[in-house]
């Protein structure tokens, strides 16, 4: 029997993955808040519990087969290293650009971007001519341009409550996000039955879902 491993991201992805992995027929059997590493009610699949932006690094690596994680990481993180066969659907939202509401360009100097995503503020302002100062941060962007560290933001946008509840506006959608499920090349090839078969369940699960 060819054992899988599939590296699920912690947090908000994990929340909304554990309903579609019941339709593919996958339960973690032990503590997911605890255990790194959890069995799974398939005898064939075992669980890996990561931090969302170590997924594609583990796969890559084929220190798991599969992963789930949210495009947002996958965009950041670069390369193409694994497949990326579905878009699974869940934990969607937007990368976008924000600003104070009212806000206007400064003209003599460039624009200062606060961002979790270095690399896609990156690309989406070179991509326009613009030439930026991108301050990486590890959260909470929406303080940024309120305490006059940034102009603008670029980062993920679901309800808009936390732009609202800031006093800031979205200024232009950058794209839409949501969850893929990944997998290691080398895994694709050697074990291609066992995960062409996980990757059509989770197409049928999602099917269902709606
Ligand atoms: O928190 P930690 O550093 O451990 O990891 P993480 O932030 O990467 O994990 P987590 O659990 O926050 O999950 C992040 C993943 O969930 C992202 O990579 C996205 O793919 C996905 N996702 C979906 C979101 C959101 N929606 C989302 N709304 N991630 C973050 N947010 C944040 C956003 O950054 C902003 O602060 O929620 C706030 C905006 O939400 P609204 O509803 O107020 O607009
Ligand atoms: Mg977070």
């Amino acid at each position: 029997m060819t054992g899988l491993t599939l590296a699920l991201s912690k947090g908000r992805i994990l929340d909304e993955s554990l309903p579609l992995l019941e339709h593919v027929g996958i339960a973690p059997a032990g503590d997911i808040d605890r255990l790194l590493r959890v069995p799974s009610t398939r005898a064939d699949v075992s669980l890996v519990m990561i931090r969302p932006a170590d997924v594609p690094t583990y796969v890559e690596h084929g220190a798991a087969d599969l992963g789930i994680v949210g495009k947002d990481v996958l965009m950041e993180h670069g390369g193409s290293d694994l497949y990326e066969p579905l878009d699974i659907g869940i934990a969607q939202c937007r990368m976008s650009v924000a600003a104070v509401k009212g806000y206007v360009a400064p003209r003599n100097r460039r624009l200062r971007i606060a961002t979790k995503y270095p690399e896609i503020a990156r690309r989406f302002y070179a991509a326009r001519g613009e030439q930026v100062e991108i301050i990486k941060l590890y959260g909470s962007m929406e303080l940024a341009p309120l305490v006059g560290l940034a102009d603008q933001i670029v980062d993920l946008v679901a309800t808009g409550n936390t732009l609202r509840a800031n006093g800031l506006v979205e200024v232009e959608k950058i794209c839409d996000i949501s969850s893929r499920l990944v997998v290691n090349k080398a895994s694709m090839k050697m074990k291609h039955a066992a995960i062409q078969h996980l990757i059509d369940a989770f197409r049928d699960a999602d099917a269902k879902r709606v």
